[in-house]
């Protein structure tokens, strides 16, 4: 199937991500109801509510659409699109009242990414990229950085939810910092990635990330001139990933292929 006009889709992606941002930010005075917690994570009333209204907002242009998310979804075949969202990225950030949280909504056909933004409301700042365009924040052309070596990098990185059974994050982490000008730990992945497409931060990686993390800000960071790939593909949707400014990515891709 001959996918719709970019500009269409991303349109829908911006006023999906918008409006499940916006709830979440008028309603931040509920960010502690809880409907599960474990050791490392949380998942808020609120994660659930902005998920309906993502898809309520897409439903409306695209009916009967497949969603993919961190709140679930159906799969979809390779010619379908597939709207993937996550409607609070840095869900444990904003039960915290950390400012640093998204909403991100992409959509795929046959595993690339047509469209995607990311809001980020506390900050008011809105990133987008459709696949044949230039990425954007609030509607200004972004670009990554020119940093050139590791020396001189800051990469962002995470601590997996999943800690106690994959403590690797955390060996990865002394692996980079000791190669980097410095590494930092922000608690939003797609926040994180769209930093390195801004050249506030050179580069990105996580050993272990979830697609609806990462599907909007990698197309907003290639699109603003850096690379961003898969590593390794630890389920369909479960991935080990890596976005840079592309200056260094293979100096870096290759400290975490080798990391013991
Ligand atoms: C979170 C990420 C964060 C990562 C966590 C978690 P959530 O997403 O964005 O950077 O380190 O493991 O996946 O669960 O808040 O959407």
């Amino acid at each position: 199937m001959t996918p719709p006009a970019s500009d269409l889709l991303l349109q829908t992606a911006v006023d999906a991500a918008r409006a499940a941002g916006r709830h979440a930010l008028q309603n931040r005075q509920r960010r502690r109801e809880y409907v599960e917690r474990s050791a490392h994570d949380v998942k808020l009333a609120l994660d659930l509510e902005c998920q309906r209204v993502a898809e309520s907002v897409i439903a409306r242009a695209w009916p009967d659409p497949r969603i993919l998310g961190e709140e679930g979804g159906a799969g979809a075949g390779m010619d379908e699109l597939v709207w993937v969202i996550d409607p609070i990225d840095g869900t444990v950030n904003f039960s915290h009242g950390m400012p640093l949280w998204c909403c991100s909504v992409a959509v795929m056909q046959g595993g690339d990414t047509l469209a995607g933004a990311v809001f980020v409301p506390e900050l008011d700042e809105l990133y987008t990229a459709a696949r044949d365009g230039v990425s954007e924040r609030n509607g200004a052309r972004i670009a990554v950085s020119d940093a050139s070596s590791l020396a001189e990098a800051m990469i962002l990185t995470g601590v997996s939810k999943h800690m106690d059974s994959n403590p690797e994050a955390l060996r990865f982490m002394a692996t980079i910092a000791s190669r980097a000008q410095k590494v930092r730990v922000m608690g939003a992945a797609a926040v994180d990635i769209c930093h390195v497409a801004c050249g506030r931060a050179d580069g990105y990686f996580e050993s272990s990330i979830y697609l609806w993390d990462v599907a909007a800000a990698g197309l907003v960071a290639r699109r603003a001139g850096g690379c961003a790939e898969i590593l390794e593909s630890l389920s369909p949707v479960h991935l080990r990933y890596l976005c840079t400014n592309g200056r260094i990515h293979e100096e870096l891709k290759a400290l975490v292929t080798s990391a013991p």
